[in-house]
């Protein structure tokens, strides 16, 4: 019995890491909106401390940052609106991914867009849970 459940062990350690990652597809769109498949509100919900894989297709807005970025992706604690480590992206045009990870702590977080890129930039946020 022992020995089966070593077996199952290795088992799990031999798939690849990437087969176990969470991929989240969004499109920051023209219209000032992210926007993701299926959802008519978009919303992310990650495992506290998962590595994610964030595939992104970026729409020019009506305006955009000098560097060429034309949206921004910054994650925010609910609670207090603090900046959380390592979320704090920009979007050139097109598509892009970028590898992060969770939060650790548990609880509703909102992602915010950090680019002025049309009048209504202001309404371009999206929820994020982390789950425990
Ligand atoms: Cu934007």
């Amino acid at each position: 019995m022992v020995v089966g459940i070593a077996a199952v062990g290795a088992l799990f350690a031999m798939v690849p890491k990437t087969a176990a990652q969470h991929v989240i597809e969004i499109t920051a769109d023209k219209d000032s909106r992210y926007k993701m498949a299926r959802l008519r509100t978009p919303e992310i919900t990650v495992k506290a401390g998962e590595q994610v894989l964030l595939r992104v297709t970026a729409n020019r807005g009506k305006t955009w940052n000098r560097d060429g970025s034309i949206h921004g992706f910054t994650l925010l604690r609910a609670t207090d609106r603090t900046k959380v480590e390592g979320w704090d992206l920009l979007f050139k045009p097109g598509k892009q991914e970028f590898v992060l990870t969770a939060p650790q702590e548990p609880g509703e977080y909102e992602v915010v867009c950090t680019v002025i890129c049309s009048e209504d930039h202001e309404g371009m946020h999206m929820k994020l849970t982390v789950l425990p």
